[in-house]
């Protein structure tokens, strides 16, 4: 297994509900390292760019402007597998599919407003953690 980093983004529907520090517990409790964050109030120029490859998709509107609904935080997590893990701990897109214990069930009302975002491979990781942090915005781990 290799040490990864992903991108994560608790929506606005989860912030709008005071989740953030439930959230950030799984991942600690996952072995996950929070090691970039912030908080930011998307544009709606910046949540179509992040979610172009969705452009044709009929829901991307509503998805732009859902994203755009409230602040919404943002960070990178670094671990084993951390792409798969955080994949793991949002659960399925629609949270009516999603497992018990995993973020979109437990904390999710719809497969609009669906709490999370995490990275779905290694090179939109890469991508996305570049978009939000630039290419040298994570401070490095000294101890
Ligand atoms: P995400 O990118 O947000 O982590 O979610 P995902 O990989 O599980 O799902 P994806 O297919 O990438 O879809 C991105 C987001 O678009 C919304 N969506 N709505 N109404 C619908 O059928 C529908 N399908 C997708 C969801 O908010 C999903 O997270
Ligand atoms: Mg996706």
């Amino acid at each position: 297994m290799a040490v990864e980093r992903t991108l994560s983004i608790i929506k606005p529907d989860a912030v709008a509900k005071n989740l953030i520090g439930q959230i950030y517990a799984r991942f600690e409790a996952a072995g996950l390292r929070i090691v970039a964050a912030r908080m930011l109030q998307l544009s709606e120029e910046q949540a179509g760019a992040f979610y172009a490859v969705h452009k044709e998709r009929p829901f991307y509107k509503d998805l732009v402007t859902f994203m755009t609904s409230g602040p919404v935080m943002v960070q990178v997590l670094e671990g084993e597998s951390a792409i798969q893990k955080n994949r793991d701990i949002m659960g399925a897109t629609d949270p009516k599919k999603a497992a018990a214990g995993t973020l979109r069930h437990d904390f999710a009302d719809s497969v609009d407003e669906n709490a999370a975002h995490g990275s779905d491979g290694p090179e939109t990781a890469a991508a996305e953690i570049e978009f939000f942090f630039g290419r040298d915005g994570i401070c490095p781990r000294t101890r």
